[in-house]
């Protein structure tokens, strides 16, 4: 079954939507596999973020998902990685559909709530890096009424 890696960024977690956020997850029928909160180093977020290193606002980027804990969690279930960044919405607010996350949350590129991966093979890299002991898991007995 397909995985994402779903990270609410500082931001958000300030904003007290980790529940709003895992709200939409759970109730569009996809299933938590793996959470916590955690403050990473600026290597670490570097690492994830390695793809925009030459980017003019990379600094700015891991200084501010460096600045307070993030919520990562990784959420399994048939395209959850498409369907995951539709959810999200556009990187630009000014750009997301109301009804997403970012649309309904969000006017700054720069405190855009959320992060979610692009594709299944960045997923796979993604919750390697951020949950590296492993994913335990478990069976959810909502997934007859879904699949
Ligand atoms: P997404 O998060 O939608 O995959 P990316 O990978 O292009 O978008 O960008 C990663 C993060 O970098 C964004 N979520 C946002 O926080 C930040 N970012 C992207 N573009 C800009 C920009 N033009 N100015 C400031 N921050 C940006």
């Amino acid at each position: 079954m397909e995985r994402t890696y779903i990270m609410i960024k500082p931001d958000g977690v300030q904003r007290g939507l980790i529940g709003e956020i895992i709200k939409r997850f759970e109730q569009k029928g996809f299933k938590l596999v793996a959470m916590k909160l955690t403050s990473p180093g600026k290597a670490h977020m570097e690492e994830h973020y390695a793809d925009l290193a030459g980017k003019k606002f990379f600094p700015g980027l891991i200084s501010y998902m460096t600045s307070g804990p993030v919520c990562c969690m990784v959420w399994e279930g048939a395209g959850v990685v498409a369907t995951g960044r539709k959810m999200l919405g556009a990187t630009m607010p000014s750009e997301s559909a109301p009804g997403t996350i970012r649309g309904d949350y969000c006017i700054e590129v720069g405190r855009n709530i959320c992060h979610g991966s692009d594709a299944v093979d960045s997923a796979n890299k993604e919750i390697a890096l951020w949950f590296p002991e492993g994913i335990s898991e478990w069976n959810s007995c909502q997934s007859s009424w879904i699949y």
